[in-house]
């Protein structure tokens, strides 16, 4: 009799421990699919912010090239330097810096959260002094402050065309002119043309020229 309750006792603890261990398991399993889950979805969200998921349409620039720009205000001097300043624009993998030629001095780099597709040194207003322009992706339609019609968020991942003035006594010399909104068109490439105007060649091949009338840049024809 003593024997039968020392067998059952033992069945009952053999029992309960692999409950346990069942349970354990179990608990182990779903707190590992857990943290899977969350890795995934901030490895998801870091790439997204990184701009991993940008379209693959886009076409990106690399390129370096050297720049004398005439310095804001005219100079009796007949020193180069003094009236000029040489300056190295260098476009690598998204990121825009401009750099001192001489003497290396960085003086602008585009800022941490832009992707520069392109860029330009182009008189796009035609009034003889080049401007900078950029093609830029980053998040966020509009700047700071939200036009009054837009609702809601304002993070989606959008391309724009920003246009700069030089500005020597500037420390960073890129004094903004001209920022779009999201452009709202798939550009895939671009190019400036001799007559100053942008072309914006899409993802589906539609042309279309835009020209800086009064203020902005204003579509002028579509090439299909
Ligand atoms: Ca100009």
């Amino acid at each position: 009799m003593s024997d039968n309750n020392e067998l059952k006792d033992d069945k009952k603890v053999n029992n309960n421990t692999k409950k346990k261990k069942i349970i354990k398991t179990a608990i182990i399993g779903i707190i590992t699919v857990l943290i899977v889950a969350v890795l995934c979805i901030l490895t998801v969200y870091v790439l997204w912010k990184k701009g991993f998921f940008i379209p693959k349409y886009v076409t990106w620039n690399n390129q370096s090239e050297t720049f004398s720009i005439e310095k804001n205000m005219g100079s009796e001097s007949k020193n180069a330097s003094d009236i000029c300043e040489k300056v190295d624009f260098q476009l690598v993998k998204k990121h825009l810096k401009i750099t001192n030629h001489g003497t290396g001095e960085v003086l602008y780099e585009s800022p941490k959260g832009w992707l520069v597709s392109d860029y330009f040194y182009a008189d796009i207003d035609s009034d003889d002094d080049n401007e900078v322009v950029m093609m830029v992706w980053k998040q966020g339609s509009f700047g700071e402050h939200k036009p009054f019609w837009h609702k809601g968020k304002d993070n989606k991942w959008t391309q724009h065309i920003f246009i700069f003035e030089w500005d020597s006594e500037r420390d960073d010399r890129l004094d903004p002119k001209w920022m779009s909104s999201g452009l709202g068109i798939k550009v895939h490439n671009v190019y400036i043309d001799e007559k100053n105007r942008v072309h914006f060649i899409a993802e589906d091949g539609e042309e279309t020229i835009w020209q800086w009338l009064g203020w902005g840049l204003t579509l002028v024809q579509v090439i299909n």
